[in-house]
Order: C-alpha cells, then structure tokens, then sequence
C-alpha cells in the first residue's frame, strides 16, 4: 500500500491530494492513510499535510540500490561487478571473503547501512540506513609492497576531487585518510591489504562517507567533529551521483599513477591538503611528535619540520 501511496502522491507532484481522495483510491481508512504516510516519513519521504487540503510530497528519499548502480557504473574499470546489500556488519568483511575467492581487481561491495561499520584501531564508524554511502573496493594493483600506504593517499585524492566536482564544497583532506568540511570530518578511508611473502595480493579500499546524515544521526560523543554534505550544503545530494563520480575519479588517477608513478598524485594531495603548514601532534608506534607538516616524500611518507628546523618522515601517525 505504501508503494501504491507513493505513486498516487508523485502523479499529482507538488499538489495537496485530499485524505478522502486517497483513502478512497486506496480503498482504505483515512487512519490508515496517517499511519502509511508516518511509516514513509520515518524512511526519509518528506510530506506537508495542511488542514482539509490534505497530503503534497515534497520528496522522496536518495535511492541507493542494486539497479541504479549496476546501470551507472557499467563499463567502468571499477565497480564492474557490484554487490549490494541492505544491511550487512562491514563492507570490508564482506569484500574480504569475496577476495578471498578471487573475486577480480574492482569489485564493488557497497551496503545501505553497516552495524559494525569500522574504522582503525578498532574505533567504529557510524553507518545509519538510507543517508550514507558505505563501500569497499577490491584492488589488486601490481606494486610492491612498501607503496601500498600510496594508495589510501590516491584514494583520498580521488575522493576529495569527486565530492568538490559534484558539491562544489571547500572539502579538504586531513593526513593520512580523513576529508574535513569545516574543519570536522566528513568521510574517512579505510585500507587493508593482505601481502603473501612480500608481495601485495589484494587490498580492500574502505570508504565510508556522511551525505544525508542529519546530526542527530551522529552519536554525541562525536556530532561536534563531525558533519555531513546534507549538513553542510543544506540539500540531499544524490549517493548514486557521488558513488559514480568517484569511481571515474580513481580511474582517472590510478591510470595515471601506473604510467607516471606517485609524483603526480603527491602533488595533487599536496593541493588538496588542509593538514600542511598546520602544527600538529602526531602520536607515532614510537611515540609523540610535535612538529610542521611541510608536504610528502616522493614515496609518499609526511614530512615534518621539527622545532629545530629538521624534516622527518612520518610513516604512520595519529594526527591528533
Ligand atoms: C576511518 O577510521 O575514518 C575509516 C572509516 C572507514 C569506513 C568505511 S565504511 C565502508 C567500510 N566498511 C567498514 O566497516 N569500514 C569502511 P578512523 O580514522 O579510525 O576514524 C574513526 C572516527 O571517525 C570515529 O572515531 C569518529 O570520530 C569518526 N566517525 C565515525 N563515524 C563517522 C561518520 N559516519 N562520518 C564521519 N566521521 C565519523
């Protein structure tokens, strides 16, 4: 019935249909018309209901679903196979099996929300049902093994560029895997890789990124870091569009990484970054260090400039 109330709704779209109308199109109650539009409103379907012209939709919710994304993303380099569920506990789990099976270089597992989504270090990552893109991507690139961090710095790039084209917001990235949107965080990367004697078999690209979130959807403890597209362009913005453009993004870059090496990708990060020229703690497996971001290595590892005008490479870092 809720489908058939939705399509009554979009016929007339932008035109208050009356409860009677539609309860007698329906052939329903009028309590059960309330109850049917309350249940739609609570899967993200706006309404605006006045007295005695009844019902107008003023829209629905951003579909993210198996057809859309088969559709857009044939043809591409990745996001050739998709698998798609409602709900799963992590996209990363799920994509490791399918590696694990050999599934091929740019299989797309992508869920419309997680319940144990994760993020490093055990910390978890907050993915609600129907407001967020939640993915992981099997790569299997043929580098060797010390350049695999190169690629959640390629992955960022690639996502960092695909959000401004189609927001058009200032969205920058945060060392080593973050991208901030006034200053709180809006999507964080997620890279796992499985090595075998030395050599790189497969990596799984996480990317989990707030678009719809409203605040509420944000667990206190972290809504003031925080922030989502919705939140911070003030619209919906469709998650199929965002899905899409990325993947040619990291198409775009990742051929050209193959030919011309890191050099070009370090410089567009480089670009990008938010986090250079910014004194900054880094909490190191060794210990904390204080210091300046200047840039990347040409192998891609942080450069800080420390109190006494000394570079250091940093590796792998918190960057409190
Ligand atoms: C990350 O970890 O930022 C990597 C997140 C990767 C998530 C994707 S979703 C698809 C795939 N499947 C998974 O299970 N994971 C990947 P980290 O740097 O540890 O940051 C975690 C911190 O981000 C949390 O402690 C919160 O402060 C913040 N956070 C949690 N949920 C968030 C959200 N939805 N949007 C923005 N920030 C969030």
């Amino acid at each position: 019935m809720s489908d058939k109330l939705v399509q009554l709704l979009s016929r007339q779209a932008g035109e208050y249909v009356s409860g009677e109308a539609i309860s007698r199109e329906l052939e329903v109650s009028r309590t059960a018309v309330w109850k049917q539009i309350k249940k739609l409103e609570s899967k993200g379907y706006v309404f605006e209901a006045a007295p005695r012209l009844g019902y107008r939709l003023i829209s629905a919710p951003d579909k993210l679903d198996y057809d859309t994304l088969h559709t857009q993303l044939a043809g591409g380099r990745y996001g050739k196979s998709v698998y798609w569920y409602e709900t799963i506990d992590s996209t990363q789990n799920r994509a490791r099996e399918l590696a694990e099976q050999g599934a091929e270089d740019g299989t797309l597992v992508i869920s419309d929300q997680q319940v144990q989504g994760r993020g490093r270090l055990g910390r978890s990552f907050v993915s609600p049902p129907g407001k967020g893109i939640w993915m992981s991507l099997i790569l299997r690139p043929e580098i060797p093994l010390p350049y695999t961090p190169q690629l959640t710095l390629l992955t960022a790039v690639a996502l960092c560029r695909a959000l401004r084209r189609v927001t058009e917001l200032e969205i920058g990235i945060k060392w080593p895997n973050d991208l901030l949107v006034e200053g709180r965080k809006l999507s964080g990367i997620l890279l796992e890789s499985t090595a075998e004697e030395d050599r790189l078999r497969y990596v799984i690209a996480g990317i989990g990124i707030s678009v719809n979130l409203e605040a509420d959807d944000f667990p206190e403890a972290i809504r003031e870091r925080t922030v989502s597209l919705r939140m911070a362009g003030n619209r919906v913005w469709s998650r199929s569009e965002i899905v899409h453009t990325f993947l040619q993004e990291l198409e775009a870059l990742m051929g050209l990484y193959e030919v011309q090496g890191f050099e070009p990708i370090r410089l567009l990060w480089e670009a990008l970054s938010v986090s250079l020229g910014q004194p900054a703690l880094l909490l190191t497996p060794q210990g904390e260090r204080r210091g300046t971001p200047v840039g990347l290595s040409p192998q891609g590892a942080l450069l800080l400039q420390e109190a006494d005008g000394s570079i250091q490479p940093i590796y792998s870092a918190e960057m409190a």
